[in-house]
């Protein structure tokens, strides 16, 4: 049976990075396919596995690699599925691959990981997957909660053991909280358009807004319903949490911020779906590529370019498509520019 996620190395030297993946593809007992081939070095050898691997049913790809990594980049150019970048520590500290992996041209997104996030990249991967294969979402839930009970666990084993004359935390009665999940009334509701939407897209503050219509419009185009909500998770905590919890249809969250990003940060932390992040530039030009991306392991962000909502928009009709063999045919359609842009 053929895999249904193949991992691309750009070199030996990244195995340590993909390592971190198989561990977790292990343990979700997911069967994958490891290749190494490099963008620059044998991109005759990317081509071929990359077509492959595509014709024999890969549903996602995980490109790794350092320096200028175009690895990720080469592999989106001859697959219609989702591919998953990982950008690697070699020098700059990462910044040079992050750069090479995010930065994007529409219509042609990478759902970027953190820096040597191979274990991150294996659990989007298994993400994707798991919106038409429950066995895998269920596996997923299972992972995440495991990360989230490690918090608990340190409380009990490092906090506990501090024998200090003036820490007092006696006072706290924490008890029957959700893991991985946050308490909400069970009957909230919050104002949604479209209630039955297929994806949902929050924007953190107005001036974001127009990043959310340009994937809006893609959106359109794929055929894909969407909701449209402007909510900060730290001005209006609760209305935010209530949004997230009541859009239960949605197969897929697009979080649009500027400014810190609380925003996918908040949204990832209260669902098990997919999260695409898309980071804005404020009105003094700061971006949060670094602080939307840059997620711990358990809570992956697919983080996709600059201001770029098109992209978060192409990759949420890829991530679709993985199973809608029609949606194959739009995604093809608007990236050969048979559909006027
Ligand atoms: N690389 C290989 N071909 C193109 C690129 N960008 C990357 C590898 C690795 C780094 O270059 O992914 O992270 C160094 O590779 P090596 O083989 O010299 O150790």
């Amino acid at each position: 049976m053929t895999p249904k996620i193949m991992i691309i190395l750009g070199s030996g030297s990244d195995i340590a990075i993909a390592e971190k993946a198989m561990d977790i593809l292990d343990k979700l007992e997911i069967p994958y396919s490891l290749k190494i081939a490099s963008a620059h070095r044998t991109p005759n050898l990317v081509r071929e596995i990359v077509s492959q691997g595509t014709d024999a049913g890969i549903e996602v790809f995980i490109g790794i690699a350092g320096l200028a990594a175009h690895l990720p980049g080469s592999i989106a150019a001859y697959t219609p599925r989702p591919v998953i970048g990982v950008p690697v520590d070699v020098k700059t500290c990462g910044i040079d691959a992050l750069e090479s992996v995010v930065q994007m041209p529409y219509p042609s997104p990478i759902a970027t990981v953190g820096i040597d996030r191979g274990d991150n990249a294996a659990i989007l991967a298994a993400q994707f997957i798991g919106l038409h294969d429950e066995e895998v979402r269920l596996k997923v839930r299972q992972l995440r909660k495991g990360y989230a009970q490690k918090v608990y666990d340190s409380n009990e084993e490092i906090v506990q053991q501090i024998d200090r004359p003036f820490i007092q935390n006696d006072f706290l009665r924490i008890k029957n909280l959700e893991i991985n999940g946050v308490k909400v009334d069970d009957d909230a509701e919050e104002n949604c358009k479209n209630k039955d939407a297929e994806v949902s897209i929050i924007v953190g503050r107005q001036t974001d807004l127009p990043t959310a219509k340009k994937a809006g419009v893609i959106l359109d185009r794929l055929k894909i319903s969407y909701d449209i909500k402007v909510v900060c998770p730290i001005r209006s905590t609760r209305k935010f949490t209530n949004y997230v919890k009541s859009m239960k249809n949605v197969k897929i969250f697009i979080g649009i911020s500027s400014n810190s990003s609380q925003v996918t940060g908040g949204i990832v932390g209260l669902t098990d779906k997919p999260v695409i992040g898309v980071p804005c530039t404020n009105e003094n030009g700061d971006d949060y590529m670094l602080t939307t991306v840059s997620m711990p392991p358990g809570v992956p962000v697919a983080t996709v370019g600059i201001n770029n909502g098109k992209n978060a928009a192409v990759l949420t009709g890829e991530i679709l498509a993985i199973d809608n063999p029609d949606m194959t045919v739009l995604l093809d359609k608007l990236k050969d520019k048979k559909i006027n842009l």
